[in-house]
């Protein structure tokens, strides 16, 4: 379980080598995403959304899924983030293909590295891109979970951890918004949804991982303000939304719980995000996956699954080792049709400086030739008068082959007499 007091080995190995981490965020159109990215990042890492036309505000633009990155430096560790922006979450009358879409994104990270994995020879420049937490923006409508929000949590979080946010919280006063964290939780839990909630062992983690995962879970869902631009105060330019009645400060806990959700992110709990998504989540599909290809597999031998549809571990190794001997098998055909290539390509060279032996064979003789007679050859004679008016490249010799190559062929000769 993570917090504090978590292992010291990986915190040196992170310092030294630096993290990487991917965040998703979604939630519906105006809920506070991209700015909260921008103030998570302290820069504007991704653009605003432009107003949209009068006549075209009936069209529905879909979702898309654009992620960016961006380098981080967080207690002297440095962190090479992924935030995944999805606009377009949400806006739509029949949100089905959103969910989908998102499903999809996140599954095909998983298939990546799959495929990765099951590779004999590893590709040095592969770039795990699963992501590690999903921050899903709820609106501050201070009631309860909508539908939409529920359906999304409930769908997502067998696959990616879930925490669940209150985008622009400012808009509630501290009671109301109280009342609303109470309701949103209290839906989570009647419909069993398995968000990420800062999980400790109360027998095995040490005190300070436990008052500080309990501190955590007692916040959720997060109160998140965020504001990219800066306000003076006293003499200090803090991130700050500034209201004729007073400033609301992004970073003062009094005022919202970004400060100890972005802490938690990059800091106390990314590793414990990383593990999950690696240990559980990962495995998870993987199982499923390999389970699903077993029984619909009708040429293999039968892994078909057991009486409660469940299979069996000794099936799911056989699966595997099963996936593993296919790829060792295409990569060997590949070696082969290498091979091949090359063999080709080695006689076709050869019979080239076969032939170039013989040309220079032919231009021996005749300037041996020559060279008894006492008249140079036309076509040297030819070269020589245009050497004279400079229009000769410096390297050509007679014959017009480059001096260079003369001299590989010469000795290509030698070797092979
Ligand atoms: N009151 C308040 N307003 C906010 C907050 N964060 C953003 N806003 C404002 O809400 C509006 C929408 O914010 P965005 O960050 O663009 O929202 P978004 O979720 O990225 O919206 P789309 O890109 O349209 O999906 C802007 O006018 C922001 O200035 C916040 O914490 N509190
Ligand atoms: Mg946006």
């Amino acid at each position: 379980m993570a917090g504090p007091g978590s292992s010291f080995a990986a915190r040196r190995k992170a310092v030294k080598k630096g993290v990487q981490f991917t965040l998703l965020v979604v939630g519906q159109s105006g809920t506070g995403r991209t700015t909260f990215v921008n103030t998570l990042c302290e820069t504007p890492v991704i653009a605003h959304k432009a107003p949209v036309a009068p006549e075209m505000a009936h069209l529905e633009d879909g979702i898309k899924i654009n992620p960016v990155n961006v380098e981080l430096e967080e207690d002297g560790v440095r962190i090479s983030l992924t935030v995944v922006d999805t606009p377009g979450f949400g806006d739509q009358i029949d949100n089905e293909f959103t969910f989908n879409e998102i499903m999809g994104y996140l599954e095909r990270q998983y298939d990546d590295i799959l495929a990765e994995e099951s590779r004999i020879k590893r590709n040095p420049r592969f770039r795990d891109n699963r992501v590690h937490a999903l921050l899903y923006f709820i609106t501050p409508t201070g009631h309860a979970l909508r539908e939409l929000d529920i359906e999304l949590m409930r769908r997502l979080s067998p696959r990616v951890n879930v925490i669940p946010v209150i985008g622009k919280s400012d808009t509630l006063t501290p009671s109301e918004l109280q009342g609303f964290k109470r309701r949103v939780m209290e839906d989570i839990e009647h419909y069993s949804i398995p968000v990420y909630n800062f999980p400790y062992d109360a027998e095995e983690d040490d005190e300070e991982t436990i008052q500080d995962n309990s501190e955590l879970r007692a916040l959720m869902p997060f109160a998140i303000v965020g504001s990219e631009d800066e306000v003076e105060v006293n003499g200090e330019p803090i991130r700050a939304r500034r209201y004729p009645w007073g400033l609301v400060e992004v970073d003062n806990p009094q005022h919202s719980d970004f400060q100890r959700l972005r802490n938690a992110l990059l800091s106390t709990h990314l590793t414990d995000l990383k593990e999950i998504t690696h240990d559980h989540l990962y495995e998870m599909y993987r199982t499923e996956k390999l389970s699903r290809s077993m029984v619909g597999d009708a040429g293999g031998p039968d892994y078909s699954a057991d009486q409660d549809g469940s299979v069996l571990p000794e099936d799911m190794a056989t699966q595997s080792v099963r996936l593993k001997e296919d790829q060792l098998r295409r990569e060997e055909q590949q070696l082969r049709d290498l091979e091949l290539r090359s063999q080709r390509e080695l006689a076709e060279k050869r019979q080239e400086l076969l032939a170039r032996e013989e040309v220079l064979r032919n231009l021996e003789a005749r300037l041996a030739q020559a060279q008894t007679s006492g008249t140079p050859p036309p076509q040297q004679q030819q070269q020589l008068s245009m050497s004279q008016h400079g229009a000769m490249h410096p390297n050509l010799t007679p014959g017009g082959y480059a001096a260079e190559e003369q001299q590989h062929l010469h000795n290509g000769m030698q070797q092979q007499h």
